[in-house]
């Protein structure tokens, strides 16, 4: 008998764990409670044929509650993931209220599993989409050929900022549809002037028909916190403190799935028929890796999808211990709900 809640269970995110569970030929749970902010409780959503209220956020809400998987801002997270674990739930956290806390473990199942079973304060945290993007695949060739050094570019969704980020693009792909762009070919800015669209955007410049190396807030030195999270959780998440990690986050006009560039080093010379098997051994990553008939993954085809896609597996010509490759992965799926509903199917048998 073991009890599932889903805090945030309105939320884009809570909507797609609800779609996976929905999906899955069988459940593990008695019951699965539905959790979200007063102004969505009563709501009534259908989970696995089953019509359930949703429940306000509120302490009384997880008793009885084995695994609460929380998918809410950092700082509800912060006030209510030690709630759920002082009335017995275990958290599953997907902000990034706890992922670089020493004390709560940042679990990918495919990739350091066991780690989700040593959880001092209750609460196992799912890391940042963007990592988990391409965590499935760095961890494979990681147990193959020893990972030193990761140099990334990101190519990130919209729907990374949420809802308002999927509007915001819509709203401006709908200002550039069909129209000769601005005085000057490709000025985007002009045309979103011209549809009424004000800056009051998620995103720091136009992102229909452009490209924005700015992903997340200020941090020292010119990064962004999301360059940094794709560093920190990365060394967390494989258990190599020193490994060296460049990222650069770039936020595309694509609606859902992150893609990335991955310029991988390893402590030894690495080829790649070797990285095909590796990729092709793990059940989690469809290789699609055939570039001269046009076969290589795009976000297109990948949003919807569970597994990590990789393709465009090089030697990288001038580095013979590494290897550059692509990856896409729905960064609403596994990058969100699906690695979180995987961390609570990893913890049933713990409680
Ligand atoms: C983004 N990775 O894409 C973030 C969301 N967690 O903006």
């Amino acid at each position: 008998m073991t009890t599932l809640a889903i805090v945030g269970a309105t939320g884009a995110v809570g909507s797609v764990m609800i779609d996976i569970i929905d999906a899955r030929e069988t459940v593990p749970w008695s019951e699965i409670r539905l959790i979200a902010s007063p102004r969505s409780a009563g709501r009534r959503l259908t989970v696995r044929g089953q019509e359930i209220e949703v429940v306000a956020l509120s302490a009384g809400a997880f008793d009885g509650v084995d695994i609460a998987m929380f998918d809410v801002p950092d700082e509800v997270s912060a006030t209510w993931a030690p709630v759920a674990v002082e009335r017995g739930a275990i958290a599953v956290d997907n902000s990034g209220a706890y992922r670089m806390d020493p004390d709560v473990p940042l679990v990918v199942p495919e990739v350091n599993a066991d780690a989700a079973h040593t959880r001092p304060k209750g609460i196992v945290s799912n890391p940042n989409c963007t990592t988990l993007s391409m965590m499935a695949a760095i961890g494979a060739l990681h147990r193959a050929f020893t990972l030193t050094e990761l140099v990334v570019a990101s190519y990130q969704a919209a729907s990374g900022a949420g809802q308002e980020g999927i509007d915001r693009l819509q709203a401006e792909m709908s200002a550039v549809a069909g129209k000769g762009v601005g005085h000057r070919a490709g000025d985007v800015r002009e045309a979103l002037a011209a549809a009424g669209l004000g800056t009051d955007s998620p995103f720091p410049a136009p992102l229909a028909l452009n490209v924005v190396p700015w992903a997340g807030s200020w941090r020292d030195g010119g990064w962004s916190s999301e360059e940094l999270k794709v560093r920190n959780e990365s060394r967390k998440i494989l258990g190599i403190e020193g490994l060296k990690v460049s990222a650069t986050c770039v936020r595309v006009p694509v609606v859902t799935t992150h893609a990335l560039a991955v310029h991988a080093t390893f402590d030894s010379p690495v080829d790649v028929e070797t990285a095909r098997q590796v990729f092709a051994a793990q059940p989690s990553i469809v290789l699609v890796d055939e570039p001269r008939e046009g076969r290589f993954p795009t976000p297109a085809d990948v949003v919807g999808e569970d597994p990590t896609y990789v393709g465009r597996i090089r030697q990288a010509l001038d580095f013979p211990n590494t290897l550059d490759f692509f990856v896409c992965g729905d960064n609403l799926r596994k990058g969100a709900a699906l690695n979180t509903y995987e961390i609570a199917e990893e913890l049933v048998g713990d409680r």
